[in-house]
C-alpha cells in the first residue's frame, strides 16, 4: 500500500483531487526523470505510477486488471453483467521532461467520475472503463501507441522487432521481464461489438482556449502525422587536416536539411507544422568531421493531403542535399497516422454538455497534437474535450491547469455520460 497524500484522504471525487494527483505523479517514484518528469512506459516511475493508479480505482468502485498489452484498466460494472461499454481514458507514459497534465490528467478524471457516480450509488445500462494507455508519446521505443493499437486493432506486433530504446533494451525483452510477453498482445483486442464509444479529456496543448477565455472545447478532428528516422552517412576525418573541398559533413548536409523542412513548413497553410527533435551525431567529438547522423522528423497537418504534400518536398530536399554534399541517406517511416475526424453525434453530445454545464456554446477545435482517441477510432466512435492550459504549454515542465477549469471538465464529463445514459 503506498502512503497515501494527506490531500487524497479529505478530498471528495472531483477535479482538484484530479489536479493534486497528477502532481503527485509528477515526481519522486513516479518518474524515471532526476529533478524531472520522464515516464517513460514500463520503467520504474511507469509501473509505481500504475501501482497507485490502481488503488484509485478500487476506491472508485471498480475492478482493476492490466490486459495482455500492459494498458491498465478499471471497470466499473453497469446494471447488468453483460452490459456494453464506454471507455474513458489517456496515456500514462510521459515524454521527457514533460508536464503533470499530459494524458494524466485524463485517466485521472475518468476515475474520478466514476468515483463519483460510485458514491451516489449510481449504475448505468452500460459498463465504464477508465484505460491508461501505456506508450502513446512513444519516448522510450521508436513506434508510439503501440498499446492502444493492440487494444484497437492495427497493431502489426512482427513490425516490433528489435525495436529498442535508447540504452539498447530491446522491447521484447522489457515486456518479458514486465510478464508481459509480446506474444500475448493479440490478447488485448477488444471487440467493437462490446463497446459504445471511447472518450478522451485532454489538455489543449494549445493557445486557443486561453485566447478566448474558455474553460473547455470539444474536439472534432486530430490532425494527421508522419514521424521519419532520417539516416546520413558521409565520412569522418580529422577536423584540422581534411580539406573543407573534400568533406562529406554528414551534420552539415542534416543542418542544411533542417533548414529546408522549416522552411516547407513555414510557407504551408495554417496548421502544417515539421519538427526535428531528435538529433544524434557520430562520433560527436570537437576535433572529427562528423561522419554519420540520425535525426527524427515528426510532420502534422489538418488533412492528409497536405501533410504529404509537404512529406514529398522535404524527401525532394533530402535527396537534392544528399546527391550535392555526397552523403547517403537512409529514410525510415516510423509512424504514419492519418488525420481522424471525431464522431459527430458523439462530439454533439459532448458539445450539449459544455453547453449545459457552462451555459455557452461549445467551442470546436481541431487537435494538431496526437491523442490515443485516433487509434480508439478504429474501434468505437470517440469525442474528445480539451481543458485549457497556461499559455498552451505542453511538453514541459511548465505544463499547468486552472483547477475551476479542470472542475469544469469534471462536470461536462459526469454530464456526458447522463446524457448518453438514456441513448446508448
Ligand atoms: O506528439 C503528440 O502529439 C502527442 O503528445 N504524443
Ligand atoms: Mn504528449
Ligand atoms: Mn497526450
Amino acid at each position: 500500500m503506498v502512503n497515501r497524500h494527506p490531500l487524497e484522504a479529505m478530498s471528495s471525487p472531483g477535479g482538484a483531487r484530479a489536479v493534486a494527483r497528477c502532481d503527485r505523479l509528477g515526481s519522486g517514484i513516479f518518474s524515471d526523470g532526476e529533478g524531472l518528469l520522464f515516464r517513460p512506459w514500463l520503467g520504474k516511475g511507469y509501473e509505481a505510477s500504475i501501482g497507485i493508479i490502481s488503488e484509485w480505482m478500487a476506491d472508485a468502485g471498480m475492478s482493476v486488471r492490466r490486459d495482455a498489452a500492459t494498458n491498465l484498466i478499471g471497470r466499473y460494472e453497469g446494471l447488468t453483467s453483460d452490459a456494453p461499454v464506454l471507455l474513458i481514458g489517456s496515456h500514462i507514459d510521459s515524454v521527457r521532461d514533460g508536464g503533470n497534465y499530459d494524458g494524466m490528467l485524463g485517466v485521472l478524471l475518468g476515475i474520478e467520475v466514476v468515483h463519483h457516480f460510485y458514491d451516489q450509488g449510481v449504475r448505468f445500462p452500460f459498463a465504464i472503463e477508465v484505460i491508461g494507455f501505456g506508450d502513446e508519446e512513444g519516448s522510450r521505443f521508436p513506434q508510439t501507441m503501440i498499446t492502444t493499437r493492440a487494444m484497437a486493432g492495427g497493431l502489426n506486433v512482427s513490425g516490433l522487432a528489435g525495436l529498442s530504446d535508447r540504452d539498447g533494451v530491446i522491447l521484447e525483452t522489457a515486456l518479458a521481464e514486465a510478464g508481459f510477453p509480446i506474444s500475448g498482445f493479440v490478447g488485448a483486442r477488444r471487440e467493437a461489438s462490446d463497446v459504445l464509444g471511447y472518450i478522451e479529456a485532454h489538455i489543449e496543448q494549445g493557445p486557443v482556449l486561453e485566447a478566448e477565455n474558455l474553460a473547455v472545447g470539444v474536439v472534432t478532428a486530430i490532425a494527421a502525422q508522419l514521424r521519419y528516422e532520417v539516416r546520413l552517412s558521409g565520412q569522418a576525418g580529422h577536423a584540422g587536416t581534411m580539406a573543407m573541398s573534400l568533406r562529406r559533413d554528414a551534420l552539415a548536409a542534416a543542418a542544411e536539411i533542417m533548414i529546408g523542412i522549416e522552411h516547407i513548413a513555414g510557407a504551408g497553410p495554417e496548421g502544417l507544422v515539421a519538427t526535428v527533435g531528435l538529433l544524434q551525431v557520430w562520433p560527436g567529438v570537437v576535433n572529427v568531421v562528423p561522419g554519420d547522423v540520425v535525426f527524427s522528423m515528426d510532420i502534422r497537418a489538418g488533412t492528409n493531403a497536405v501533410r504529404d504534400m509537404a512529406a514529398a518536398q522535404i524527401m525532394t530536399v533530402i535527396e537534392d542535399v544528399s546527391a550535392r554534399r555526397r552523403v547517403g541517406s537512409e529514410i525510415i517511416l516510423r509512424q504514419d497516422l492519418p488525420a481522424v475526424p471525431c464522431d459527430p453525434s458523439l462530439t454533439d453530445v459532448m458539445a450539449q454538455a459544455v453547453e449545459n454545464v457552462t451555459g455557452e456554446q461549445a467551442r470546436c477545435l481541431v487537435s494538431g497534437a496526437g491523442h490515443d482517441a485516433m487509434i480508439m477510432a478504429q474501434l468505437a466512435p470517440v469525442s474528445m474535450l480539451f481543458i485549457r492550459c497556461r499559455e498552451g504549454i505542453s511538453h514541459h515542465p511548465a505544463e499547468s491547469v486552472r483547477i475551476d477549469d479542470v472542475e469544469t471538465s469534471f462536470s461536462v464529463l459526469k454530464e456526458f455520460i447522463q446524457l448518453r445514459e438514456g441513448v446508448f
